[in-house]
């Protein structure tokens, strides 16, 4: 196990100390005996915390029912992946479902202690991991989600990601030089122009760019969010062949792991090193660990474009072919709708199936003659290729359904929301809406066009949920992160708020205007 090295052990935190004691990874061994004494009976801080070196989640809000959260670099599954995973919660009737991440990834729910070690088993054959996804590991590493089918990339990541995770996870067996950071960590490689996977918010970030005509990346870090503060990554100041990324990577993570401050968990990230050292030290102590001095940042990068969802129909590069990005409300799915996916994927594109960082799914490689039936299939009335302009740009986290620290509802509430909201008013483009249940961000409100988080507020004597609300996020180009404009607006109450900010931020009109004009 790798022990940190940066301060003094007597000042860890309970979290050092459980990381101390006994490495995550080592609960792979117990499945057999965790599924004998059953989740009531196994030591607390196993199930609690080390089962997630493994990427299995306690949920006390449903004790019992594990959520499995897995490893999918760049987003991209085949059919058979799929079909899999859905049998898995399958077998856990309503019990059992799915919801594709903000990290273009899949976590599955429902499941039980005893299954481990057979669900395990049928990912190793099928080529899946869930290998340190949750913890203080790396989380699952994105890219663009068209990555080699974009007629406008620049680079394709695919390969440079699964290296990045072969080399973090030991080819997903588990890897423990990684498994004792400080605190999570993020990666994303972009190699599209317009930053698809929101670099800024990546403790560290590949961005492409030319430099003296050789396209490579520039280097972000320090990006991230949490309950007590959040920053946009910085330019390291370095730019890096792409055969580079992955020396780059280890050096970085080497320098965190043996480096990073671990005595206060709200203090750990990788930019509160960076913030300790100065970026210069930092940059200096990657080029120690990489052994060589790394090249200065390319003058600028190529992210030139506004952001994509990738919802609708879209020329791939390769003529004749065709992506299809579906609109999955709030990134929830059933078992059946992963077999039909999987279905979809092979009987009108290649077998392969994609998600976004908008928890959307897109179905690759699609020629042109079988787009029109591919969008007669009854999925896609639900799974829209062309939803209504707040529908479309919806992003949830987890929230109270399933997550402990969640201050309020989500998901089936962000719905509600948009749907009577585009009933009652014509909004010109899309409005990216994103809720996230507590200060934690995974639903990123920061980068939304309009950001709702979670809290409490006091009505009529009665603690009710409520939400901060977050205005300004931009994304793509110029990416900046949204700031909180209107605090505590009771959830029973922000409709008409909503309705207004539309209307005035959005040039969103009232359906009953629309008709009298057309009267008039
Ligand atoms: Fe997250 C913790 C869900 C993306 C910041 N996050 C959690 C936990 C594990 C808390 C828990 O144990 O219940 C949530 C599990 C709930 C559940 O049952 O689903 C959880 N986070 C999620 C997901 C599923 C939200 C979603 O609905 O998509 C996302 C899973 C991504 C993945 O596939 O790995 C998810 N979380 C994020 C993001 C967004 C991102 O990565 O772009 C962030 C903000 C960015 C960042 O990390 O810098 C995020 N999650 C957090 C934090 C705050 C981290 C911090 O430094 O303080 C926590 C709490 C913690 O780690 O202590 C947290
Ligand atoms: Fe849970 Fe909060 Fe993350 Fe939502 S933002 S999934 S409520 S930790």
């Amino acid at each position: 196990m790798a022990r940190p090295v940066g301060e003094d052990v007597k000042k860890l935190n309970k979290f050092e100390r459980l990381k101390a004691e006994k490495d995550g990874l080592e609960v792979k061994g117990q499945l057999g005996e965790f599924a004998r004494l059953g989740w009531e009976a196994m030591d607390e801080q196993d199930r609690d915390q080390r089962l997630k070196w493994l990427g299995v989640f306690f949920r006390p809000v449903t004790p019992g029912e594990f959520m499995l959260r897995l490893r999918l670099p760049n987003g991209i599954l085949t059919s058979g992946q799929m079909r899999l995973l859905g049998e898995v919660i399958q077998r856990y009737g309503d019990q059992g479902s799915a919801d594709i991440t903000t990290r273009q990834n899949l976590q599955l729910r429902g499941i039980h202690l005893e299954d481990l070690e057979d669900i395990f088993r049928r990912f190793q054959a099928a080529g899946l991991t869930s290998i340190q996804s949750g913890m203080d590991n790396v989380r699952n590493i994105t890219g663009s989600p068209v990555a080699g089918i974009d007629a406008d990339e620049l680079i394709d990541t695919r390969g440079l990601v699964r290296k990045v995770q072969d080399m973090l996870t030991n080819n997903g067996e588990g890897n423990p030089s990684f498994s004792n950071l400080p605190r999570k960590f993020n990666i994303a490689i972009a190699g599209c122009r317009d930053n698809s996977v929101h670099a800024e918010i990546n403790d560290l970030a590949f961005i492409p760019a030319y430099r003296e005509g050789v396209l490579g990346f520039n280097v972000l870090v320090g990006g991230f969010f949490s309950a007590k503060r959040c920053a946009a990554a910085v330019p390291l100041g370095a730019w890096v062949h792409p055969r580079d990324v992955v020396a780059v990577c280890e050096a970085v993570l080497l320098v965190f792991r043996n480096h990073g401050l671990r005595a206060n968990r709200q203090k750990s990230r990788l930019m509160w090193l960076i913030d300790d050292w100065g970026l210069d030290r930092f940059r200096q102590a990657v080029e120690q660990q990489l052994g060589h001095p790394l090249l200065s940042a390319a003058p600028r990068d190529e992210i030139v474009w506004d952001k994509r969802d990738h919802i609708g129909i879209h020329a791939q590069k390769q003529p004749g072919l065709n992506y299809i990005g579906l609109h999955v409300p709030v990134g929830r799915l059933e078992a059946q709708d992963m077999f039909n996916l999987a279905r979809m994927a092979e009987v009108y594109g290649s077998g392969e199936l994609r998600l976004t960082v908008e928890q959307n799914v897109i179905i690759p490689n699609v020629p042109d003659s079988r787009v029109a039936p591919l969008l007669k299939e009854p999925l896609v009335q639900r799974f829209s290729a062309h939803p209504g302009p707040l529908l479309r740009g919806l992003v949830s986290c987890t929230g109270s359904q399933f997550c402990n620290f969640a201050l309020i509802e989500t998901k089936s509430r962000a719905l509600q929301m948009v749907r009577e909201l585009e009933a009652e008013l014509v909004t010109p483009q899309p409005v990216r809406i994103h809720w996230t249940g507590c200060p934690n961000s995974c639903g990123q409100p920061q980068v939304a066009d309009i950001g709702l988080m979670g809290t409490k507020a006091r009505l009529e004597g009665q603690t009710v949920e409520a939400v901060d609300i977050y205005l300004g996020g931009k994304v793509g180009r110029h990416a900046l992160l949204g700031t909180c404009v209107i605090k505590s607006v009771a959830c029973q109450d922000l409709k008409p708020v909503l309705r207004r900010l539309l209307v005035e931020h959005f040039g969103a009109r009232p359906q009953e205007a629309l008709v009298e004009s057309y009267v008039d």
